[in-house]
């Protein structure tokens, strides 16, 4: 992992729709079907950790299944990081795998990951590919029942977040991707960067919520806009 990256991309589900994954706040998104209140907070899964287990063993079957792969835009932001010399950092707030399995590896996954568990009791962390219930022990401590999916809900503190503002202050270009803007810390990096020469370019299917604050943007399907994209920085040479 490289702390010295002078390009930062976040990405959001938007880059992983055409993969097979839904988004969240789209017309057919994951928040059309379920209430955030019922799966995606801490005091949800203390209410009915059943209910949020079943929401997140869905999607980790559905991750899992073989079906969803990454697709070309995932693939030129892992090409981008193999030419580009000044270094690149993905800061994703997807707890899906499809950026390591098209091939970048600085990528620091904020919202957690879905193919991992964590001990309420001990804080182990576990690569998890079943379902997950109440039964289960934790591998490390043998707690049962406080095992829970490796991911960040409203409420609870971000990950990463000292090495995402290092990379943010340090950076000559910040890129957003497929991400609405509607979710705090990321939505306000674009802010964070702004001012101090940094470059800024949304590249997502409309306008986000933060869309004025971006010197450049360009719309349309993720796996049409952002293997562009990278093809113009990496033979444009320089920022
Ligand atoms: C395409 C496309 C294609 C489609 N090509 N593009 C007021 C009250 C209470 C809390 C707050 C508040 N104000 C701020 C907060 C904080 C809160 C927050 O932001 N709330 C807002 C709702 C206002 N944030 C938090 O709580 C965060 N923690 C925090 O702030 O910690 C500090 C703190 C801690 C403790 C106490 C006090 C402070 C945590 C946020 C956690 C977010 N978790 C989720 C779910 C968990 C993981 C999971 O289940 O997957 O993360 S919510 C969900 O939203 C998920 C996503 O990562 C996140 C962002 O969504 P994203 O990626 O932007 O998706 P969409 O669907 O919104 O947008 C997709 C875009 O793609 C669209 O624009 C499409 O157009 C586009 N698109 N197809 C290109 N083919």
């Amino acid at each position: 992992m490289t702390d010295t990256a002078n390009i930062v991309v976040l990405t959001g589900a938007g880059i992983s729709k055409e993969s097979g994954l839904a988004t969240f706040r789209d017309a057919d998104g994951i928040w059309a079907r379920v209430r955030i209140e019922d799966v995606a907070t801490p005091e949800a899964f203390a209410r009915d950790p059943e209910r949020v287990h079943d929401f997140y063993n869905t999607r980790r079957a559905g991750l899992a299944s073989g079906g969803v792969m990454p697709n070309a835009a995932h693939v030129a932001l892992a090409r981008l990081e193999a030419e580009w010399p000044g270094g690149v950092l993905i800061v994703t707030q997807n707890i899906d795998d499809l950026h390591e399995r098209a091939g970048s590896r600085n990528l620091l996954h904020m919202h957690g990951e879905l193919l991992k568990i964590r001990c309420n009791r001990c804080q182990a962390i576990t690569g998890w590919t079943e379902d997950l219930s109440l039964e289960h022990a934790c591998a490390d401590c043998g707690d049962a029942g406080g095992l829970r999916p490796n991911v960040v809900w409203f409420g609870e503190m971000p990950l990463e977040m000292e090495r995402i503002y290092q990379a943010l202050d340090r950076c000559r270009l910040f890129m957003s991707i497929g991400t609405s803007g509607n979710v705090y810390p990321a939505a306000g990096f674009v802010a964070h960067v702004t001012g101090g020469g940094t470059h800024t370019v949304e590249i997502n299917m409309e306008p986000s919520e933060g869309a004025a604050q971006f010197a450049e943007a360009h719309y349309g399907l993720a796996t049409e806009t952002v293997p562009a994209y990278v093809d113009k920085i990496l033979n444009g040479g320089k920022l």
